[in-house]
Order: C-alpha cells, then structure tokens, then sequence
C-alpha cells in the first residue's frame, strides 16, 4: 500500500513538474523582432527604436493568400530606449488602431526593416510602420518620438493609414516619400483602375491632403 502511495506521489509529482513546464513555454515571449539607432527627438543623444513581438510566434504562412509567407504573429510593442533607461512603450495595437480593434492579433513579415525619414520636416527622424492591408496595398501610420520622448502618430487628415501599392512584404517602407515639404505616396485605386499618388502637406499637427496633380 506504501508503494502504491508513494507511486501516487510520484505522478502526481511528475504531471505538476509537466504542467509546470508546459505553462512556462507559454510565458510572455519579448523578443526584439527588429531595432534602429537615431537621436529620434534631437537632444543630440541617440536612441534605440524597438519593435517588439510581446506574446506570439514566428511561423512560415503557407497558405496561398497576399499575406502568406514568413512571419511573426502575436500582440507587438513599440518601445524606446536610451541605452538601458525606457523612454517609452506603447501597444502596438493601440497605435495602429487608434479607433479599436486593438487586440487584433498581427504580423509582421521577417525582415522587418525599419525605415527613418524626416516626414514633417521639423529635422527630427520620424519612421513609418505598417500593416498587411490587401493584394493592392499595404497600410502604413507615421510616428514620431516627441521632444518628451513620447511615441506619437504624426497624424493624417481625417486619421487615415497610408495605402502603398508595390511595397512587397515590407512593414516598413521606403516608398512613403517627403521631398519638399510634400508628402506622397502611390497605391492602386481599384475603382478607377489605375495608380493614384496622394500628396500632402504638413500643417497645424497633421498631414492635409493636397488637389491630385492634373
Ligand atoms: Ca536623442
Ligand atoms: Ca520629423
């Protein structure tokens, strides 16, 4: 009977160490999925922009739609250092989907590449990241870290995303130009049938959309 405790026990023992480690694989993940270097709100310091995949996972997408391929795929957050001191941290969700959907799971194809560029023109670098959108285009938001070292949206009229046509699986793209005060970028209008470039101006906190050239 002794023995038959003592084998009891001894289960018992090895399913909780099991469960043990079994929740332990589900532990939240943190992994920097991608990084960049840029004195980002001009105090002459530089600091590190953060892309990170907070819980999820990297998995090759085989299944034959415009966003298969190899990604990770969770909930991410954008996060800023200046060597070990955080700045700041915000959820990726609650950046991208401003108005809800926040808790959306998404991806990010690998590599993630992220693209600075001076958008605003106010000197500082500001970057772009984005979202799968459809066959035709992917959707990207604008950000900036305030001189309070803030994430922020450097927002678009009407609190639209960016739709880029031909930008690959890239969340982050080149493609999204500011040249002489003017914004633009080109993504295909299925309901006129051909390529539209929108531009806009930096105005009063907000990218205004410019009259389409004739
Ligand atoms: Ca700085
Ligand atoms: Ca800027």
């Amino acid at each position: 009977m002794s023995y038959l405790n003592a084998l009891i026990m001894a289960l018992v023992l090895w399913f909780s160490f099991m469960a043990g480690a079994a929740s332990a694989g589900h532990a939240p993940t943190q992994v920097v999925i991608a990084s960049a270097q840029a004195d980002l709100d001009g105090d002459g310091r530089s600091e590190t922009l953060e892309v990170v995949l907070v819980q999820g996972r990297r998995f090759l997408d085989p299944e034959p739609w415009c966003g298969a391929g190899d990604k990770w795929e969770g909930t991410f957050a954008l996060r800023v250092r200046r060597g070990e001191a955080l700045l700041d941290q915000r959820a990726w969700g609650e950046l991208f989907y401003p108005s809800g959907n926040a808790e959306e799971l998404a991806f990010f194809w690998v590599p993630l590449t992220l693209v600075l560029a001076d958008y605003n023109g106010d000197g500082r670098p500001d970057f772009n990241l984005g979202a799968y959108g459809s066959c035709n285009a992917n959707l990207y938001r604008l950000f900036t870290l305030t001189p309070q070292g803030r994430l922020a949206e450097l927002p678009v009229q009407g609190g639209r995303a960016l739709a880029v046509s031909g930008a690959g699986r890239n969340n982050s793209t080149p493609l999204i130009r500011a040249e002489d005060g003017v914004l633009s970028h080109t993504y295909y209008d299925n309901t006129r049938g051909r390529e539209i470039t929108a531009r806009y101006r930096w105005q009063e906190g907000r990218f205004i959309l410019l009259a389409p050239k004739p």
